[in-house]
């Protein structure tokens, strides 16, 4: 019902009375009032003027379930979608909701995490309402070798939603990070729950820098905000929604494939390809030239010798970025 009341507020650019809004959606005055009230909790700012009722006068700054839902039109991700004040981790939060049997597409986002992972136990710092902490749960119908492309083509939707977004030439530092210039922006995590040929599901989460200005010391030095580098500040709940519906595209709409045609954008944003890179196998560090990305998500390395070989994960060490 909050939804719907915003929804008729926001296509209202006059005063609609509370007794109109009731009749429309057959509900009591009461339950419009009490509806208002919490949506002015939630940041929407509505002005009330006697005998002539409610004017929607600002959207909610901060990230707000409502705001998101009116402006989304995806099939399936974020048709369920929740936020949160405060969380350990959305990813640790989905995957519990994820073993009850949650819907594929369901979103959670917070607006605070207390314990936001990185990979491979790091850690995945943020302040309150600094940035947007995103996870998406999918049930794809396959096996998990089928999905191995769903990191790159997460970083690929999320790369393009935010540089269609707040004009910004992100680029995508494979496998999992989005930078601008030498700096991060955006860090992706995927985890997954499966058996040997079939996958339970998968949840992608992506923490991104929005207003941050400043960081802790030990990354203050290769972390980033959209804020710091455009100077602007942008509605995030529109950019959330523009990242979903990049999301249903790539993940979606092309059945968790890096298809030709992503490939070749893939290869076109991302600051990997062309650079000299390290990488390590068993125990041996190899160098090479980052020369391409494979149809299931792999970095093409060109070795000395000429031949080419594939890195699907792990640490890889780009010359010139960090
Ligand atoms: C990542 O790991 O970059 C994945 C981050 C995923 C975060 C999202 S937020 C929503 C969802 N819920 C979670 O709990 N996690 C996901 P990795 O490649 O391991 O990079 C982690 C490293 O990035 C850290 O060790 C720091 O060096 C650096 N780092 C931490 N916070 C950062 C920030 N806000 N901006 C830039 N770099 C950061």
């Amino acid at each position: 019902m909050q939804t719907k009341i915003a929804k008729i507020l926001y296509e209202s650019d006059k005063h609609i009375s509370g007794q109109q809004i009731s009749e429309q959606l057959g509900v009591s005055r009461q339950a419009v009032s009490k509806a208002v009230k919490s949506l002015r909790d939630k940041g929407f700012e509505i002005e009330s003027i006697t005998n002539k009722g409610y004017l929607l006068t600002k959207m909610p700054q901060k990230l707000c379930e409502e705001a998101i839902s009116f402006y989304l039109d995806t099939k399936l991700i974020g048709r369920k979608i929740e936020v949160l004040d405060t969380v350990g981790s959305t990813n640790d939060y989905l995957k519990k909701l994820g073993s009850q049997g949650a819907q594929s597409g369901t979103v959670v986002l917070a607006r605070e995490q207390t314990a936001g992972k990185g990979r491979l136990g790091r850690t995945w710092q943020s302040k309150k309402d600094d940035g947007i902490a995103l996870s998406v749960l999918l049930r794809p119908e396959k096996s998990p070798a089928e999905i191995s492309s769903i990191t790159p083509l997460t970083g690929l939707a999320v790369c393009r939603a935010i540089n269609d977004f707040c004009r910004l030439d992100s680029r995508i530092k494979w496998p999992n990070d989005i930078i601008v210039g030498k700096k991060k922006l955006v860090g992706i995590l995927t985890e997954m729950s499966a058996e040997f040929d079939r996958v339970d599901y998968t949840v992608t989460g992506i923490g991104i820098n929005v207003k941050n200005t400043t960081f802790p010391d030990d990354i203050a030095h290769k972390a980033t905000s959209v804020l710091l580098e455009t100077g602007r500040h942008f509605d995030v709940n529109k950019l959330v929604v523009c990242i979903l519906k990049n999301l249903e595209r790539e993940l979606v709409e092309n059945h968790y494939n890096l298809s030709g045609t992503s490939v070749a954008d893939y290869q076109l944003l991302c600051a990997t390809i062309g650079r000299s890179v390290t990488f390590t196998r068993g125990r041996r560090k190899i160098s090479g030239m980052a020369v391409g990305i494979s149809n299931s998500g792999e970095l093409e390395v060109m070795l000395s010798n000429g031949t080419i070989s594939t890195v699907n994960s792990g640490e890889v060490t780009v010359q010139g970025i960090y």
